[in-house]
């Protein structure tokens, strides 16, 4: 049967049709479908885990127990999981075991572009890099096929326009699910320094029968046609490299490692020039000239940042850019901020009122950072607000400043990896006040359920953890309730927490209005009250807009009705009463 299905949702297919037991993962875009297509076909068992090293770990494991398994992530999640990716390697697999990952070049929703082919090279396991649906949906099989048979964890890389774009997909016959022994091996799988030092050694000879595999797999494949120009490429490069040259002689690796040397030589030996085009790092051109094999088009023309297209390619090559694809006018910036009625605008308000140095972390609460507010200075990682925050804490004190950090961090990224340091902010006698905007959900990807939003993936009940006494439980003493709306409270919930030495956690509970479909009566503007003063517009909120300006006096404020969401953050910025809740709208 064929689909007109993404790359993403194809990956979710095949793993339901290639016999898949176990999924589980962390949502981050691009790869979030991924998982949450496995839980609507309702096929095969999935999880969100808190973090992506749990999610691996928990694959781990179903494949110990002998069942099928895959990881979802983004590319900065293998961060997170490479603690254990790290010695997987060596462990090996029962059943087999696929890490998807996907990568964001160009950054549409990322804090940076790594290269996950690092991570292949790394680690020293395959790597499979899908081209486009029908292959993104074909890779899964053909990865839990090299899993078992080489006894390895198998990477299989996405990057944002295969996940997202839309192919035909035509299914294979699906592969009953065949849970295989659980089998108790310590050489195998307890990774003590002896066993490693076996196991070292069997991931090299693994490595070898690897890159033997690679010259005769069908999924790296020579396409020759015209032989003046010959390239390399991978992924979704390869789909620019065919609409900038549709008659140049290709070696498209499926397979991105380990190379195939020989059949590099061959193709490299049978073209004039010979480009590599690959998005992000030089992986391929570092090892190809490592070969001695003189590459005449590189990373020298193609940029390390950033997507690659059709006419980057052929300026590249010394030709002239395509027809018909000459560059289209800069569309009108659209900055990202926060919806109309979210919680976390009342919260940035007052931050930036305040002026305190506000360590920040990833989630929606991130756009903070931007102006108006301009209220949050650093954000590195997810998690790393809080521990952040401690360190200045703890140089400001040996500085003999008085001042206090403020982390302000969302529910998930706390359950993620900001729980440990808090932790840490307990226990090392840290003094930073930390602010939990618990919206009951995993708001910057779309909504996924959390350990605290009471739901597990498939949206059935589950426990639900308790923010505040985990806080207590983590040995911190002060914590308090916030209702961030609420414009008054927050400031002196803020001060006061600053004022308190030591750790002071302040949690606020109103959730995401986006992802629970709240809908609060709207607010309207007396146009007799409003002075056109724009303290209202501080909010930084799209509902609000400006009217056309009288002779002689100030624009007046005025609200979207179809896009307010009642929040009364704006009534509250309001000096002159101007702005109330709307009779009869809601
Ligand atoms: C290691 C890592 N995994 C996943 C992501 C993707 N990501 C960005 S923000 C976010 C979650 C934010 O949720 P929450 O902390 O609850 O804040 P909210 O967006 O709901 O305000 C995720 C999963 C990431 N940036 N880094």
């Amino acid at each position: 049967m064929k689909k007109i299905i993404s790359g993403n949702e194809a990956i979710a297919l095949s793993f339901g049709d290639s016999g898949g037991v176990f999924a589980s993962g962390y949502p981050g875009t691009p790869s979030t479908e991924t998982l949450e297509e496995v839980a609507r076909l309702g096929e095969v068992y999935c999880e969100w885990a808190p973090n992506e090293k749990v999610g691996l770990e928990s694959a781990i494991g179903a494949s110990i127990a002998g069942g099928r398994a895959l990881a979802t992530m983004k590319h900065v999640g293998v961060n997170v999981a490479a603690d254990a990716l790290l010695t997987l390697n060596y462990t090996g697999v029962n059943a087999g075991l696929i890490l998807m990952v996907a990568d964001d070049p160009g950054m549409h929703s990322s804090q940076n572009e790594q290269d996950s082919r690092n991570y292949a090279k790394f680690a020293k396991i395959p790597m499979l890099d899908p081209a486009n649906s029908q292959e993104a949906y074909d890779f899964v099989r053909d990865g839990f096929e090299i899993s078992e048979q080489f006894d390895t964890p198998v990477m299989l890389r996405t990057t944002t326009r295969i996940s997202h774009a839309k192919g035909v997909v035509e299914q294979k016959e699906k592969i009953e699910p065949k849970i295989g022994p659980w089998v108790k091996d310590v050489p195998k799988y307890v990774m003590l320094p002896n066993y490693g030092k076996i196991k070292h050694v069997e991931v090299e000879a693994r490595l070898l029968k690897l890159q033997e595999f690679a010259e005769t797999t069908p999924l790296n494949r020579v396409e020759m046609g015209e032989r003046s120009l010959g390239i390399i490429t991978s992924g979704v490069a390869y789909q620019h490299v065919r609409e900038a040259y549709p008659n140049a002689s290709v070696l498209k690796l499926g397979l991105v490692h380990p190379l195939p040397e020989r059949k590099i030589r061959e193709f490299a030996s049978l073209v004039g020039r010979l480009m590599i085009v690959e998005e992000l790092d030089a992986i391929f051109e570092e090892q190809i000239r490592a070969m001695g094999i003189r590459v005449d088009i590189g990373k020298d023309k193609i940029p390390l940042c950033g997507e690659v297209n059709a006419d980057i390619i052929r300026v590249a090559a010394g030709d002239a850019i395509a027809l018909g694809s000459a560059p289209i006018a800069a569309l009108p910036q659209r900055p990202p901020i926060f919806c109309p009625g979210c919680a976390h605008r009342g919260l940035f308000s007052i931050l930036s009122k305040l002026k305190v140095f506000v360590s920040g972390d990833i989630g929606c609460y991130t756009l903070g950072a931007l102006p108006p507010m301009s209220a949050m200075h650093s954000t590195i990682c997810m998690g790393a607000s809080i521990s952040a925050a401690h360190g200045m804490a703890k140089v400001n004190e040996i500085a003999g400043r008085s001042e206090k950090p403020v982390a302000v961090i969302g529910d998930s990224t706390f359950f993620h990896s900001g729980m440990t340091g808090l932790l840490s902010m307990a226990y090392n006698n840290g003094n930073a006040l930390v602010i939990i905007m618990d919206n009951r959900t995993t708001g910057m990807t779309g909504g996924q359920e959390n350990p605290g939003s009471g739901r597990v993936l498939q949206g059935q009940p589950a426990r639900q953890v308790d923010i505040v006494a985990l806080v207590k439980v983590l040995g911190i003493e002060n914590v308090v309730e916030l209702n961030a709306y609420n414009l008054a409270e927050t400031e002196a919930a803020i001060k006061k927490g600053l004022e308190t030495p030591g750790p002071y956690v302040l949690v606020d509970k109103n959730p995401c209005i986006l992802r629970y479909r709240i809908k609060q009566p709207v607010i309207a503007v007396d146009p007799e009250k409003c002075t056109g003063c724009r303290a209202c517009l501080k909010a930084a909120c799209v509902a609000l807009g400006l009217g056309a300006a009288a002779a002689g006096e100030r624009a007046k404020v005025q609200v979207d009705p179809n896009i307010c969401n009642g929040c009364g953050v704006c009534v509250q910025l309001c000096k002159f009463d101007a702005m109330s809740e709307a009779k009869g709208r809601g």
